[in-house]
């Protein structure tokens, strides 16, 4: 079993999809089932969009240089192709820098004297900005203004830029949650007169997305809704360059395919090389060009894989030797390179549903990335130790941070201190079910009628559905490692086979003839033009 316990949210609902919605607390079920592009929010609505169309309109005209600064993750430097590729179009003259991870996150020093000595008068820092008030300062010094275009969190005070857009500043009291790119996106619709060239960007706009894990509801859901009808006719030279070397050509793509193929290899540059490349190949027209960079950006991606799988084994050593496994925080040094330090505490956290640090040495210094579980902010956990921090920032469920070496005793006591007030009921790992239902109502029909509710991904999960007291009738390992297994249960003469992945990290415990519950996704499988159900179990336990 890989949960603790189960939760159901609905037992035998005569209607299971419209308990599904409940679960999910949609109302507009119309709007939700089937959402319209002319729907999707306008870019009046941001504060200061005027102020930056204008400023933007008066550089093209004047004939001035445009800057584009980008963060260097896969969001930002989607972003930054956007207004890049809308920039364009409107015949602007146009520069961009790209940081190295080793530059740091944020607006700098080297990048506005880049820009200056480009003779750049208007700069765009897309996702990120909001907090480089001292940079901005220097920049307008060095004669550039700055249009901010950035989703990060707002402090009290707000750097002097000729016009902020973000989606908390808005003119309305909506809640808008928006990826970097997202944000870039609407810059992009208020800019572009012609609106059929915009509509060509939200591809971009889908990667920047999901790659930054924002939910998927209201705007984004639009986003990513027609984002993922453009990327599967996109007319982006570098994305169909990126198909055909990751094996996605002539695949009907969906979320996963951005978050498992598209924006780890636009984030393996930044990882272990140099970011710009992900940038060049999103902007790259060129055939030759953009497939020597696909190339390339594939060959890091799988560099950055095996690091990270070789640096995960150790990582889960040093938890075991440091015997950390059941703290109410989990803290382990090693050397590890910086870029994939945030994946290997995501991998322990999730491993052993714990908050988790994960410090790398670096010259002098330790720097460090942290995730946690839903229920404990470690951004706040971390500020507890701040007086032994050189930097620290983040949201609820991440976070980075650095500290010198000798600071690290005092900031362990203190983390391990504060952590260890965690009501241990936190790391009750549930498994939230949206239905149980009988064997009688899991039909294809059913499963199609899940499928309209995609996209699927962060806040709106692919529902999961539970069937009780089945007879396990067999026990099939399959795959190539033999790691999955075939699993057929019955009930009342009627069987179903289900499929359950990566089995012997599960603590799997299930023999033929226990009588089980089982949990999982439903979907649908196409296989010599005969649809079928396929049952994938996310647990099974003994009834
Ligand atoms: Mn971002």
């Amino acid at each position: 079993m890989s949960y603790d316990n189960w939760t159901y949210q609905s037992r035998f609902p005569s209607e299971i999809i419209g308990a599904i919605l409940r679960n999910r607390h949609i109302t507009e079920t119309d709007a939700f089932l089937n959402p319209k592009y002319e729907d999707l929010i306008s870019p009046d609505i941001f504060k200061d969009i005027e102020k930056a169309k204008s400023r933007i309109i008066k550089a093209i005209s004047d004939n001035e240089t445009i800057g584009i600064f980008m963060d260097y993750d896969a969001d930002g430097v989607c972003g930054g192709a956007i207004l890049y590729k809308a920039l364009e179009l409107m015949g602007a003259k146009l520069e961009y820098y790209v940081p190295e991870r080793t530059e740091g996150y944020g607006l700098n020093t080297k990048a506005i004297q880049f820009f200056a000595k480009k003779n750049t008068k208007l700069l765009l820092t897309v996702d990120c900005g909001v907090k480089n008030h001292k940079e901005i300062v220097l920049a307008n010094e060095s004669g550039l203004g700055v249009i901010i275009v950035d989703h990060h969190q707002l402090e009290d005070t707000l750097p002097e830029a000729v016009a902020i857009i973000h989606p908390k500043r808005l003119k309305s009291k909506l809640e808008l949650d928006l990826s970097g790119g997202g944000v870039a996106y609407m810059l992009s619709r208020a800019i572009l007169n012609d609106q059929a060239q915009a509509k060509w960007l939200i591809d971009l706009a889908a990667i920047s997305s999901v790659a930054d894990v924002v939910p998927i509801v209201g705007a984004n859901r639009t986003i990513v809704k027609y984002g993922l009808i453009v990327l599967n006719k996109t007319r982006n030279t570098g994305l169909k360059s990126l198909y055909k070397v990751s094996g996605l050509d002539n695949k009907n793509l969906g979320v996963y395919d951005i978050g498992f193929v598209i924006a780890p290899r636009l984030n393996a540059a930044g990882r272990v090389a140099h970011p710009k490349d992900a940038f060049r190949l999103l902007v790259s027209e060129n055939k030759s060009d953009a497939l020597e960079i696909a190339e390339k950006l594939n060959h890091l991606n799988s560099i950055r894989q095996e690091k990270l799988a070789k640096s995960i084994k150790e990582a889960e050593t040093e938890v075991l030797k440091t015997k950390q496994e059941s703290d109410n925080i989990i803290v382990i040094s090693g050397e590890w390179h910086e870029g994939i330090i945030g994946l290997i505490a995501s991998r322990i956290c999730e491993k052993y549903f714990r908050p988790t640090i994960v410090l790398t040495k670096l010259d002098g210094f330790l720097k460090g990335s942290a995730r946690s579980i839903r229920s404990v902010n470690i951004t706040d956990l971390i500020g507890c130790a701040k007086d032994n921090l050189l930097s620290f920032g983040g949201h609820v469920q991440a976070a980075g941070l650095s500290l010198r070496k000798n600071q690290y005793k005092h900031f362990l006591k203190i983390v391990k201190f504060e952590a260890a007030k965690i009501d241990k009921n936190q790391f009750i790992k549930n498994l939230y079910i949206d239905a149980l239902i009988s064997p009688k109502q899991l039909t294809l029909k059913l499963a199609e009628d899940i499928e309209k509710l995609q996209p699927f991904g962060v806040g709106n999960s692919r529902p999961v559905l539970a069937l009780e007291k089945l007879i396990v009738a067999n026990i099939k390992i399959i795959g190539k490692d033999s790691n999955h297994l075939k699993i057929t249960v019955c009930q009342d003469g009627v069987s179903h086979q289900c499929l359950m992945f990566d089995y012997q990290n599960k603590n799997w415990l299930i023999k033929v003839g226990d009588k089980v519950d089982i949990a999982f996704n439903l979907s649908v499988n196409e296989w010599n033009n005969r649809k079928n159900l396929d049952l994938i179990a996310e647990d099974v336990k003994k009834s």
